[in-house]
């Protein structure tokens, strides 16, 4: 089949296969149907919920001015992370940007390290060298948070043509924002890996603003995913606020990846619940929009309506999980406090790679 058709159909599929689950998971009928498993339920809960806890009180801690350095907070996007991670294993790699918070948890990098490096600790999962934007984790395949908007798409690029020489079928994925995607890394990393046919996805986190700048006056398109086709790969759309919508669109994208089809685009459109920093006075927003979307779409809140209304999980499982998660985060906070720094000797290590 010749490719622009394979494109287009892989589009239309994924867009018809959404629409069904968006139809089985209306709350008015309370029906829904998943092929995912109990087990894999409550994970998805429990990646959600983690981050939004982490974020929540990294939000109280930064206030109080003893973490250094920047944090921008990931809250309220908790589905993308979690619907696309769902699909990956350990030696799948990805690279994240700024707001990498939620993409780590996701990927399972350890939640007391992350604490830790954010605290500036030795004890980080980098030795407390590279702080909230640059939280890496190479065994778990976080490529590494990014300060530098659009860099992640050149670095999964790479990762996805080693995957590809070394005949291994993992699959690169890089997170960027509405920002990112009109950076010219993103552009010449996706026409690599559509020349190419590298195992890449490029997921576009649409969260309607790059620090103040509304994402509808940047982007020149209606929608980032239609830029795909400019690369002759498939791009969708998706309800960012829908874990379900996520994790299937994802799939799709993911697999097709896997078995050697190429690269593809997917748009998570969602919002961010604090400012583009910690300190950030979100002049730009109207007065009652984060509260507005918190209270009618919050990814969480969906989460648990639809997975109980239709008797996959229950309340009190649920709980459970919302308070383990709690435990966690109380913990990795007062370990991260007391926590070692590092001292001046450690500048000279992780200098160089040791092969
Ligand atoms: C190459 C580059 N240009 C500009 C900046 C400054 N900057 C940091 S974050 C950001 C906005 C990014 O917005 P978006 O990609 O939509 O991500 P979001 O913050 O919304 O998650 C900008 C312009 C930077 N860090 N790197
Ligand atoms: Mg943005």
């Amino acid at each position: 089949m010749p490719r622009a058709i394979a494109c287009w159909r892989w589009a239309v599929n994924t867009r018809n296969t959404l629409r069904t689950i968006r139809a089985e998971t209306t709350l008015e009928n309370n029906k829904m149907s998943t092929h995912l498993s109990t087990e894999q339920l409550l994970h998805a809960y429990q990646v959600m919920r983690t981050i939004r806890a982490f974020e929540e009180r990294l939000h109280v801690e930064f206030a109080t001015g003893e973490i250094p350095g920047f944090v921008h907070l990931y809250a309220g996007e908790e589905a993308s992370a979690a619907g696309v991670m769902a699909h990956l294993r350990d030696s799948d790699c990805i690279a994240s940007n700024h707001r990498g918070h939620g993409h780590c948890i996701a990927k399972g990098v350890d939640v007391h390290g992350m604490m830790a490096e954010i605290y500036g600790k030795k004890t980080g999962v980098c030795g407390g060298k590279g702080g909230s934007m640059h939280i890496a984790d190479l065994e778990k395949g976080m490529l590494g948070a990014n300060g530098i908007v659009g860099a992640g798409a050149p670095l999964v690029a790479g990762a996805a043509l080693a995957a590809k020489l070394k005949g291994t079928d993992d699959v690169a994925v890089v997170f960027f924002g509405d920002g990112g995607s009109n950076e010219g890394a993103v552009f010449e990393a996706m026409n690599l890996a559509a020349i190419m046919n590298l195992p890449c996805i490029f997921v576009a986190e649409n969260n309607g603003y790059a620090e103040a700048t509304a994402s509808n006056w940047s982007v020149a398109c209606d929608h980032i995913a239609d830029r795909a086709a400019g690369f002759g790969m498939p791009g969708v759309t998706i309800d960012g606020y829908d874990f379900f919508a996520v994790h299937e669109a994802a799939g799709a994208a993911i697999e097709r990846a896997r078995s050697g089809q190429g690269p593809s685009l997917v748009e998570v459109k969602l919002t961010r619940y604090y400012g583009h920093f910690e300190g950030d006075a979100q002049t730009y927003r109207a007065p009652d929009e984060v509260k507005n979307l918190r209270e009618t779409r919050d990814c969480l809140m969906q989460f648990r309506q639809r997975t109980t209304r239709a008797g996959l999980l229950s309340e009190a499982q649920l709980d459970q999980v919302d308070a383990q998660v709690e435990d966690l985060i109380e913990d990795s906070v007062r370990r991260a406090k007391s926590d070692p720094k590092p001292q001046p000797a450690d500048l000279l290590s992780d200098v160089y790679v040791s092969y």
